[in-house]
């Protein structure tokens, strides 16, 4: 999939907040801190539009970026949701669950969302609330890719090493994709846009969308 053009829509703190969109959407999802927003500025070819901090906790609400794409001879509009990460200790508690309802809200009532990139850090294990994220996805039926990123952190070997062992960690099945992704050389990119494109033409076939 190539992108052509992205641009901000709007936040949200409330999935109520949210304005309903028959555009196919992908959703970035995983711990505080892990680079969710740096993939998605990646992906986009863009700066800063969603907005990346050194500091865990940077995105709170969920944000919606529209993307103009082309998948082989098609032209078409998806959506990419940043979502807010989870399992920051030291935001207060309340926050926490206020973030937590609503990315499990998110989840089970977004009608448009197709798939879930669930990112994790390269060099960290698999953790609880990762593998309990993963449940959660296939649980309501929606597709999903992990990207464990910052593999710039690592040498090639042991990022191969380590891609295996979450994919058995994590238990992926068999048609389940994992690609190891690092925003600051780009590698894992170019996978990650064709995974993208290939769930939103399955999804966009026929009337109804996911
Ligand atoms: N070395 C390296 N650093 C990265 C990579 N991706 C993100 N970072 C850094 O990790 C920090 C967090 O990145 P963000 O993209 O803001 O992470 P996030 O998951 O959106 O964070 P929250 O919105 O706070 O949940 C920033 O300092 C980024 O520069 C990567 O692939 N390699
Ligand atoms: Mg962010």
């Amino acid at each position: 999939m190539k992108i052509l053009d992205s641009k901000f829509v709007e936040s949200a703190y409330k999935f109520s907040d949210l304005s309903e969109s028959d555009l196919p959407e992908i959703a970035f999802i995983g711990r505080s801190n892990v680079g969710k927003s740096s993939l998605i500025n990646a992906l986009l070819q863009r700066k800063n539009l969603a907005q990346i901090s050194k500091k865990p906790g940077k995105t709170r609400t969920i944000n919606i970026f529209e993307v103009s794409s082309r998948y082989g001879d098609q032209k078409g509009k998806l959506n990419f949701a940043d979502l807010p990460g989870y399992g920051y200790a030291k935001i207060p508690k309340k926050m926490q669950q206020a973030w937590k309802t609503l990315i499990d809200n998110y989840i089970s009532k977004r009608k448009n969302l197709c798939g879930l990139v669930l990112i994790v850090d390269i060099r960290h294990d698999a953790d609880k609330k990762d593998i309990e994220a993963k449940e959660w996805i296939v649980s309501h039926g929606k597709e999903i890719l992990l990207v464990p990123t910052k593999a710039d952190k690592l040498s090639k070997s042991q990022a191969a090493i380590k891609i295996r062992t979450l994919k058995d960690k994590f238990l992926l099945l068999p048609h389940h994709e994992i690609i190891g992704f690092s925003s600051k050389s780009k590698i894992g990119k170019e996978e990650i846009l064709q995974w993208i494109g290939q769930i939103i033409e399955s999804a966009t076939n026929g009337d109804v969308i996911c």
